[in-house]
């Protein structure tokens, strides 16, 4: 850049002194006509937006994605039309419960949010580091989000509140457990899976759906911390946005396999368990993982408040040949995203570069703050019109989903295997961990739950330790042990609790 630019006010003034205001003589008043005091005091007042409510504290970057594997045949979307096509995306990385201030390595799923700029449109896949989540209907999140918070008395964290949701709530089981295994303290962002987390449908080309999840498999190799060495990180509290941005400074670009998993419409009809319960997973036995393609990460923002923290991602943005499922989750997040981010952006934040779809945007909405987009010029405002030529397209319409179910309120009558919230977690323990992460979780849950206090202790530790039971007898002896608890005390009252 040239370096004849001049120091200028916001509105481009140039001007030569930028460390003094005008004053009386030299040791004042000041002068109330030195606008660019003003200027420059009321423009800092105003740098915050509102943080994230959840995942405040995130890195992001952008890439590349690339198609290695044919699925036309499940879906017509553009992104993935022909092996070793690229599409250029935008990732974020974040933890949850913490603040925008909070050290990268606290015990949190990770969030793992992509926005592909294809050509239908932005598709944002707006996920976790887990497959699965806590709760399984979004009436519950904002519950659920105050106890990862502060107590609104003491402003501290609280593990009483944190376990009390979760005794209260055993269909978080599942996630616990992930969360409570050092998978739950990953080495930076750049070591961990991702996953679309909910079931999503994929549309092909004659109008066939088939339900799918996606898996973004790591290639730089699972890396955790444990227990131990994430509450010594806590010393380096930003080192996760140092490792990503470093890695990419140094042309070191980070990767993840992009898989899905594909079941039909018949299967999820036939599935011994609500296939759309975002608190289990499906059988890679029975749904293998199918290769699809590869995202690189290969350039950092050049400016974090611009384009990591103005980034809006919202799971409501599919795109043609991708679409929803009845999974109750994902239908409360197509609500909640754009809301979001309508308070903390602003209604046109779709203009916003990072945001701002690089094809064509077309439509009749107009005005409103921050438009700064050109505001369809002197083009009509309305639809229909004489004038010009947008016209919605009739190839973009998707096949009908046909659901055979009442209104009603279906709490407690979801049917079979609904209520089971112990198998998978029970399987994740004896199956999925190896010896020495299982002595981790034992320990990890031994020390988050000894910080339970207060009048209802020992209800909220016996609620908690009997669902770890039901998941595994081993597992909620190994844990009561640690917690120092005499079994005889609590078996006999909760067993049936
Ligand atoms: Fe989010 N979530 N969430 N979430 N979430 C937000 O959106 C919400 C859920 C996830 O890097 C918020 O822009 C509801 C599951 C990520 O910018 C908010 C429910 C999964 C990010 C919100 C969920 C996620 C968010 C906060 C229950 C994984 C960060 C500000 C129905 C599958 C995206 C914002 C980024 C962010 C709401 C549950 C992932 C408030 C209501 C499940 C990765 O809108």
């Amino acid at each position: 850049m040239s370096d004849n630019r001049k120091l200028t006010t916001a509105s481009g003034i140039p001007y030569y002194h930028h460390e003094d205001t005008q004053s009386v003589g030299p040791r004042g008043p000041l002068l109330l006509q030195d606008f660019i005091l003003h200027e420059k005091m009321a423009h800092f007042n105003r740098e915050r937006i509102p943080e994230r409510i959840v995942h405040a504290k995130g890195s992001g970057a952008y890439g590349t994605f690339t198609v290695t594997n044919d699925i036309t045949r499940y879906s017509r979307a553009k992104v993935f039309s022909e092996v070793g096509k690229q599409t250029g995306i935008f990732h974020r990385m974040s933890t949850v419960g913490g603040e925008k201030g909070s050290a990268d390595s606290e015990r949190d799923p990770r969030g793992f949010a992509l926005k592909f700029y294809t050509e239908d449109g932005n598709w944002d896949l707006v996920g976790n580091n887990t497959p699965i989540f806590f709760i399984k209907d979004p009436k519950k999140f904002s519950d659920f989000i105050h106890t990862q918070k502060r107590d609104p008395y003491t402003n501290l964290k609280s593990a009483t509140m944190v376990w009390d949701f979760f005794g209260l709530n055993p269909e978080s089981l599942h996630q616990v457990m992930f969360l409570m295994s050092d998978r739950g303290t990953p080495y930076g962002f750049r070591h961990m899976h991702g996953y679309g987390s909910h079931t999503y449908s994929m549309v092909n080309s004659n109008n066939e759906r088939v339900y799918v999840k996606f898996h973004f498999k790591t290639q730089q190799g699972i890396r955790n911390l444990n227990g131990e060495q994430a509450d010594q990180l806590r010393t380096d509290p930003d080192y996760a946005q140092r490792d990503l941005l470093t890695a990419i400074d140094n042309g070191n670009f980070p990767r993840w396999t992009m898989n899905i998993q594909v079941m039909t419409v018949e299967q999820s009809k036939a599935h011994p368990f609500n296939p759309f319960d975002l608190t289990k997973t499906w059988s890679q036995k029975d749904y293998p993982l199918i290769e699809v393609g590869t995202i690189e990460l290969n350039e950092n923002p050049q400016n974090y408040f611009a384009e990591v923290e103005q980034a809006a991602f919202a799971p409501a943005h599919v795109v043609d040949g991708i679409g929803y499922s009845p999974d109750k989750m994902l239908q409360g997040r197509i609500l909640s995203y754009p809301d979001a981010q309508r308070y903390r952006l602003g209604g046109n934040y779709e203009q916003i570069p990072v945001n701002r779809c690089p094809f064509m945007v077309s439509n009749y909405q107009r005005d409103g703050q921050m438009r700064v987009d050109g505001n369809g010029g002197k083009g009509p405002n309305y639809f229909p019109n004489s004038f010009d030529d947008i016209k919605p397209d009739a190839s973009y319409i998707a096949p009908p989903e046909i659901l055979d179910s009442n209104i009603a309120d279906w709490y407690d009558r979801n049917g079979e295997g609904e209520n089971d919230h112990y198998t998978q977690p029970g399987i994740f323990f004896r199956e999925v961990l190896g010896d020495e992460d299982k002595k981790h979780l034992i320990s990890n849950i031994v020390g988050a739950m000894s910080g339970i206090d207060g009048p209802k202790r020992d209800l909220i530790v016996n609620r908690q330790l009997c669902h770890f039971f039901r998941a595994d007898i081993q597992l909620g002896m190994a844990i009561a042990q640690g917690l120092g608890i005499n079994l005889a005390d609590v078996m006999p009252q909760e067993r049936h609790a």
